[in-house]
């Protein structure tokens, strides 16, 4: 895997899967094949904007390294995708590896089969194969389609928008794979705060339920819901935010051999346009997430295990008070791309001493003029991460995004945060994720520190691991 001249670009991440350079989004068609993971991925290769999409495409034997492979699907001149390959997903046809995906002339589905080593693909002659939204539905907007084998027979959901401004996700059945019979809505918003249009659903199992999963526009963010599908409709009995961090969207999942339900999303930058076009590239993947489903029906997510390998030269503290302090004490670990879990006993010291709100920074310089706050506020039940003072530069995104997380009575806060040069990926108690980014201009931001405010708190364990690069 060569990124030759992007190597040298402070912010390019080098743990986080990307292409070799230009404009990525969406994860796609992931899936496990004959034991290797295949990803692709909404694709640029002409530039660094959101132009004419094709698949991009990479394998994988461990969630962590891959190889970069030819492009999958490109736009075909004169065709029902000449305007774009857009978000879809891989099936199993009986050992025939198939790709169904939207293509853009308008949007309508659109299905192709590959190559035993799913290198070469090959579109349906019956392309379209589900030419144009129900009546009540879209029409412009009708995209996204995610099949899954149910008794002897395929269902595929497909994202859309339905009257009064609510987004909705339908339901199609069929036999082959060609033929599809539209069964009804599977699940419409219930009001338009839950967004307009309903992009890139996934709908899985996971422990007793079943969670749905949509990117509404114009939310910028991921939405879950946990709650009951009964072959027709999904009721929702449950809903939160799959990452609050401002900076994850449309991810996708997959199920591996070992029953693990995987997910990858998008994580978009936060500088300016001119910035991502002297940069050459724009765009990453989230590192992969073990889904699990928690008390009272939550989504659940961990790294998943595999990503550990990347580890190196271990730095490890236990037992360390922390005063009242700003600016934060600086600890032995520096670097741009870090893994650091913080274990924080919570709630166990006394009243009077008790930090109001505490945590880490990273990517912090020496003087403290650029800092990234991952902070727990215990008056607000809050995890943010505060990127006010991440950058000097002027054209990148400052906002702080948080994410409620109370914790129960005793309850440590286990803090896993990755930095991986401008990605900040925060995994909180296996139920909260906060992934966001930051841009640091000066070479020597690297520090680590712990911090709180108004009180001390404890740190049970602080193990924190230098990153080594996927490149
Ligand atoms: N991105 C794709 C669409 C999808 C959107 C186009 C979500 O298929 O709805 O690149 O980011």
């Amino acid at each position: 895997m060569t990124r030759p001249p992007l190597d040298a670009d402070p912010h390019r991440p080098q743990y986080h899967f990307m292409p070799p350079a230009h404009w990525m989004n969406d994860p796609n068609g992931l899936i496990q094949w004959q034991g290797t993971y295949h990803m692709f991925y909404q694709y640029s290769p002409s530039g660094v904007g959101s132009g004419i999409k094709y698949w991009g495409h990479a394998r994988s034997a461990d969630l962590v390294h891959w190889e970069h492979l030819p492009i999958a699907l490109a736009p075909t001149p004169g065709g029902p995708d000449a305007g774009g390959c857009w978000s879809g997903c891989a099936i199993d046809d009986g050992g025939m590896p198939t790709l169904m995906y939207t293509g853009i002339a308008p949007q309508a589905q659109c299905l192709a089969t590959g190559s035993p080593d799913l290198i070469t693909w090959t579109k349906d002659p019956g392309n379209p194969v589900i030419a144009a939204a129900p009546q009540g539905f879209g029409p412009g907007d009708f995209r996204d389609p995610r099949v899954w084998r149910e008794g002897d027979e395929w269902r595929c959901i497909i994202g859309t928008a339905a009257a009064g401004g609510c987004g909705a996700v339908l339901l199609y059945r069929s036999d082959d794979l060609r033929a599809w019979e539209y069964l009804g809505p599977l699940c419409v918003g219930a009001d338009p705060s839950t967004g307009r249009v309903w992009e890139c659903p996934d709908l899985f199992s996971l422990g007793d339920r079943h969670v749905l999963t949509i990117s509404p526009i114009p939310l910028r963010k991921t939405l879950w819901f946990s709650g009951n599908y009964d072959g027709r409709t999904f009721t929702p009995e449950t809903q939160g935010v799959v990452d609050a961090g401002g900076h994850f969207y449309a991810p996708q999942t997959l199920g591996d051999a070992q029953g693990r339900r995987i997910m990858f999303g998008w994580v978009w930058e936060g500088r300016s346009q001119e910035a991502q076009l002297a940069a050459g590239w724009a765009g990453v993947m989230s590192l992969p997430r073990v889904l699990s489903l928690r008390p009272h029906g939550a989504l659940g997510a961990e790294p998943a295990s595999e990503v550990a390998a990347l580890q190196r030269d271990h730095v490890g503290h236990t037992g360390l008070t922390i005063a009242s302090t700003l600016p934060a004490e600086p600890l032995d670990i520096v670097g741009d791309a870090l893994r650091v879990h913080t274990i924080f006993e919570a709630g166990q010291a006394s009243l009077t001493e008790e930090a109001d709100a505490f945590g880490l920074v990273v990517r912090r310089s020496p003087d403290g003029a650029e800092e990234t706050r991952i902070a727990y506020d215990s008056r607000s039940e809050r995890l943010l991460v505060d990127r006010s003072r991440s950058s000097l530069a002027r054209d990148v995104e400052r906002e702080t995004y948080a994410a409620p997380l109370t914790l129960a009575p005793g309850e440590d806060l286990t803090l896993q945060v990755f930095i991986d040069r401008s990605i900040i990926e925060v995994f909180a108690n296996g139920r909260v994720c906060l992934t966001s980014r930051v841009y640091p201009t000066r070479r020597d931001s690297l520090g680590v520190g712990l911090w709180a405010q108004g009180g001390r708190v404890r740190v049970r364990a602080l193990d924190a691991w230098a990153m080594a690069s996927i490149g």
